[in-house]
């Protein structure tokens, strides 16, 4: 009898802590629930690694995640994007229940990861991080005043982030989704951010506190070997 391992459906390229935390999470979500095989590929943006040839091949525009599968005509695809990878493989494994099935509560979780993606990442977050990207000058002071002004989006949305999530265990609905994958996200850039996340945002540390405790979760960030708080 063949002992080989199957096949993995699905290789997601991913960097410690980064974006591609969410993917990572609802892979190893899949895989517990519905036996969906996957691999991991390391591409540790700290070391560069992210504009190295090799994997510039898969995404030239060096940046994770991506993702990588075969389409039913067996070749193969690389998704990028976030947003669009989750709701990729929520989709196709809907045994998984990674997105809410209600069409309402379905396009709440949309509208959640976009905000997430662009007004919270692009124009906060990654403002705070790379501020260098912001200006054609090498003024550090210019690069303050831009990382400061991250800060106060950040905050803002965190805010109100907080706010809607009094009492709530999960993002959209009662179950976890997706959604709740990009907020384990969210919650460690804020702390690195230098913004005390616990203190400053307690229902967001509540719900992320319950998100850790799942075990998929607690794998996901031990094998990436981040810290959350
Ligand atoms: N909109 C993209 C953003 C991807 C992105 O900026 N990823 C970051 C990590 S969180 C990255 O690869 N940074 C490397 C770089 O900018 O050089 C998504 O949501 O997937």
């Amino acid at each position: 009898m063949s002992t080989a391992a199957a096949a993995p459906t699905y290789r997601l390229f991913h960097s410690p802590g980064a974006c591609s935390l969410a993917p990572h999470i609802a892979l190893e979500m899949l895989a517990e629930r519905c036996g969906v095989v996957w691999e991991g590929v390391r591409v540790v943006i700290a070391d560069g690694a992210n504009r190295k040839p090799e994997y510039l091949a898969v995404n030239p525009r060096g940046r994770v995640p991506a993702l990588s599968f075969r389409d039913a005509g067996g070749a193969e695809q690389i998704l990028t994007e976030s947003t669009a990878i989750l709701q990729f493989l929520a989709s196709r494994h809907p045994e998984g229940g990674l997105m809410p099935s209600d069409p309402i509560a379905a396009i709440r979780a949309v509208e959640f990861l976009c905000w997430l993606a662009t007004t919270m990442h692009q124009t906060g977050v990654r403002t705070v991080f790379r501020p260098e990207r912001f200006t054609t000058g090498t003024d550090p002071a210019a690069h303050a005043g831009i990382a400061e002004q991250g800060r106060i989006t950040v905050r803002a949305g965190y805010a109100e982030l907080d706010a809607s999530l009094a009492g709530r265990r999960y993002a959209i609905g009662d179950r976890f989704s997706v959604v709740d994958a990009m907020l384990v996200v969210h919650y460690r850039w804020g702390n690195r951010c230098a913004i005390d996340m616990r203190r400053d945002y307690p229902n967001f540390a509540v719900l992320v506190d319950g998100l850790r405790a799942i075990p998929a979760v607690a794998r996901v960030i031990a094998r990436e070997g981040v810290q959350v708080d």
